[in-house]
């Protein structure tokens, strides 16, 4: 008898946006050779979990024939571009998302391989492959992680990205960009030469060719510069520490062959999605459905599925696991709002568990110490009443949870965060800023559940009795503990 392999496929879908057609096929898929989950995770794209080695081939043929592929999801190479999914946010939020699928074609790797089919061993079927210039023979010394801003929402989390691009916005003009390189998240615990770091400003460009190729370019440096001796080590924000940013700026404006402008100012004042309806600028809908830890429920599913059997709207994910129903015209929100009744879609969620976000973790990662998405949502039903108690249940403080410190699912920047150490036990994470510009520290390690309650109720309620006008808790927590 073979063995059981067992495989999770994740999507290549640059910003997150894909049609009803290909949701039913995703859906479908998933009931056919999937175990019927649908996972979306922190890079507004899906993964399946548990595919049978037999069923791989008809999975990516399925999604081949709905033109979804998974391509570049994971390796060495840049993987899915993020965007900010709400187009309600901006009039030019279309022309920025399409930057996602630009910048993710440019950095494709070249090889064909994918498309390539061996048959027990065999190749039967070759595609011939060009030049890679950009990966050549060697690829990155590491994944390679690219976001996409409009301010004011921060919620790609840019700085967390190896590239952020934060869009400058002047007149309702599109005006250009900041650069932004050298955020990452992970450490590794006991090891105190890891560290996450959030991204510095680079700079500014103005034009579309401009910008791109100093996106290209500082793949090349990292190609070139990057670890390639101890992959922990191997991620651009050693790399650009190592070198600094002065070196690698100046470096980066000899490949690109002009000058970096000043970085120009933006403000982020918000970084959750924005739940229910919402009408972008040229009257369409968007309704973004709470999807906790991006895990679709099955009478979520089912909801979603007939939503896309109507060919009424698009779907789109958003970095922070939750799904966007888009493109919606008024005559026909009435046939969605129908809906919500029959499959009781509602939106009546707490503002914590509105903002909490976790990675996989167990039972499939196999890197996790901990529980994160099956856990979570228990400890939020459990500081929900702690929040009550102290009237603070309109907060939307953002809490995240990993199941190591690998950081899936960006804890490190969140107000309250959880990273794993072993089976019921986190470090406590705190004074991280409400909109993604602060990396939180270790407040506590390897607290169990009750010292969760015991730490987080005391603080909730100096906050509420403490707390400056207008400070978030964050704010708070990070002065009150002295965090910075
Ligand atoms: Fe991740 C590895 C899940 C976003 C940092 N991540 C993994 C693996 C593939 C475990 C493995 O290597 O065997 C996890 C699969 C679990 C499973 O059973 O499905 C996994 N990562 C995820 C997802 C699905 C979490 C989620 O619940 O949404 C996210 C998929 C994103 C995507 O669609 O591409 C995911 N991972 C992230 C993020 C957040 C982000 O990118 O915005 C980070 C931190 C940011 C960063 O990269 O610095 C992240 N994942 C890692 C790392 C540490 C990388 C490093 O710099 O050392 C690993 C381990 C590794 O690469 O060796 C990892
Ligand atoms: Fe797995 Fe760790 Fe990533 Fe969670 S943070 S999905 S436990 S690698």
């Amino acid at each position: 008898l073979d063995k059981l392999y067992s495989f999770m496929i994740r999507l290549r879908i640059p910003g997150g946006t894909i049609t009803a057609d290909q949701w039913l096929n995703l859906h479908e898929t998933s009931e056919q050779y999937g175990t019927g989950t649908l996972k979306i995770t922190t890079r507004q794209t899906v993964q399946l979990h548990g595919l049978l080695k037999h069923q791989l081939r008809p999975t990516i043929q399925s999604f081949n024939t709905a033109k979804l592929d998974a391509i570049a999801a994971c390796g060495d190479v840049n993987r899915n571009v993020i965007v900010s999914s709400h187009p309600q946010v901006s009039a030019l939020h279309g022309k920025i998302h399409a930057y996602a699928e630009k910048i993710s074609t440019l950095l494709l790797p070249k090889t064909q391989a994918y498309y390539e089919v061996f048959i027990d061993g065999e190749k039967i079927y070759e595609r011939s492959a060009e030049a890679d210039p950009l990966y050549q023979d060697r690829y990155l010394p590491r994944k390679f992680k690219i976001g996409i801003a409009i301010p004011p929402s921060n919620d790609v989390d840019v700085f967390t990205n190896d590239i952020g691009l934060i869009a400058v916005i002047e007149n309702n003009e599109l005006k250009g960009f900041n650069i932004v390189a050298g955020g990452g998240l992970a450490t590794t615990h006991g090891n105190p030469n890891t560290y996450a770091r959030l991204g510095s400003i680079l700079g500014f460009t103005d034009t579309e060719e401009k910008t791109l190729k100093a996106v290209y370019e500082i793949l090349t440096i990292q190609r070139d510069y990057g670890n390639r001796e101890d992959r922990k080590f191997s991620r651009l924000k050693y790399t650009i520490d190592k070198v600094s940013v002065e070196w690698f700026k100046e470096e980066l404006e000899r490949r690109i062959g002009f000058d970096l402008e000043p970085a120009r100012a933006y403000t982020f004042t918000e970084r959750s999605d924005r739940y229910g309806w919402e009408q972008s600028e040229d009257g369409k809908w968007y309704y973004t459905l709470f999807v906790e830890h991006g895990v679709v429920k099955p009478y979520q599913k089912e909801f979603l599925y007939k939503v896309a059997q109507l060919g009424i709207s698009n779907f789109i994910f958003s970095a922070n696991q939750n799904l966007i129903i888009g493109e919606v015209s008024e005559s026909d929100k009435k046939v969605i709002e129908k809906l919500f009744l029959e499959y009781q879609i509602d939106l009546n969620i707490s503002a914590l568990r509105k903002n909490s976000m976790a990675c996989v973790a167990l039972p499939t990662c196999p890197l996790a110490l901990a529980e994160a998405q099956r856990y979570l949502p228990e400890l939020v039903t459990k500081l929900e009443p702690l929040l009550q108690r102290h009237q603070l249940q309109e907060e939307d403080i953002v809490i995240r949870m990993t199941g190591c410190p690998n950081g899936c699912g960006r804890p490190y920047v969140a107000e309250i965060g959880f990273v794993g150490t072993g089976p019921g036990q986190y470090n406590l994470m705190l004074g991280g800023d409400r909109y993604g510009t602060r990396l939180n520290k270790i407040y506590k390690e390897k607290v169990n559940e009750t010292e969760i309650l015991s730490v987080l109720d005391e603080l909730f309620y100096k906050y509420k009795t403490e707390k400056n006008l207008n400070e978030t808790f964050g704010d708070f927590a990070n002065r009150e503990l002295k965090l910075y």
